[in-house]
């Protein structure tokens, strides 16, 4: 089982091979790994993404060997039956994947379990949930990566739930390195980000401009 921490949260990358073209999915992965984000989510999803499932198991499977060697913890989006097969860390899902008969199975298996919330009622039903971990929030900004995204809920709306959760929280949705500081005043423990890293020309300086909000707190404190 793995331990879960605050600081967990802080750079975490989602990606799937739809996101970055299968040749470089890797690559991209262990760049954004040897710069130092601290979680990682198998994201295989949306349009061009694989449909073999035995193509979605290779992928995973090197992605997972790639997170152990940086001893960053692998998460796996909505897919619990590959989450169990290949014993990730964890797994997260949305509020249409079922997503209480995943975590409740999940969380028996020993897994980190998250939740995507865009409202304050789907943020109240997860209150007090001994078996959730850890609550996405999002979309905070609009995004190009996500077919069916919710409208942009903006900073203010973030902080008024981060206050709210006694959990963990991760903020998500268009986040890049111009407006992670403006996320990172309203007291969330991370951001999410998809296209900030897999697009970025030079990852290593995408993952440090992300961290760069948390650094300069630790520093100044
Ligand atoms: N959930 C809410 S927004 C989003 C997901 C998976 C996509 C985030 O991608 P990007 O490129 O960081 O906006
Ligand atoms: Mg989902």
């Amino acid at each position: 089982m793995t331990n879960i921490s605050r600081e967990m949260f802080q750079t975490y990358l989602v990606a799937g091979t739809q996101n970055t073209g299968m040749d470089d999915f890797l690559n991209i992965l262990e760049q954004a790994l040897q710069a130092g984000i601290t979680c990682f989510q198998f994201r295989e999803k949306g349009a061009g993404s694989l449909q073999d499932s035995d193509a979605i198991l290779k992928y995973a499977t090197a992605a997972q060997a790639l997170c152990r060697h940086y001893q960053v913890p692998f998460i796996i989006d909505d897919n619990l039956d590959l989450a169990l097969q290949i014993n990730a860390d964890g797994i997260h899902v949305g509020q249409s994947d079922h997503p209480w008969h995943k975590i409740e199975t999940a969380k028996a298996h020993g897994l980190i379990t998250g939740l995507s919330c865009h409202t304050e009622q789907e943020l109240h039903q997860s209150h007090n949930q001994p078996i959730l971990d850890y609550i996405g929030i999002g979309p905070i900004f609009p995004t190009n990566s996500k077919e069916d995204a919710k409208p942009a809920l903006g900073t203010n709306r973030l902080r008024f739930l981060t206050q709210q959760s006694e959990l963990p929280v991760v903020a998500i949705g268009g986040i890049n390195q111009e407006n992670v500081a403006q996320v990172a005043k309203t007291t969330v423990d991370g951001v999410a980000v998809i296209s900030a890293v897999t697009h970025a020309t030079d990852i290593a300086q995408a993952v440090q401009a992300l961290q760069k909000p948390w650094h300069r707190s630790t520093d100044e404190n």
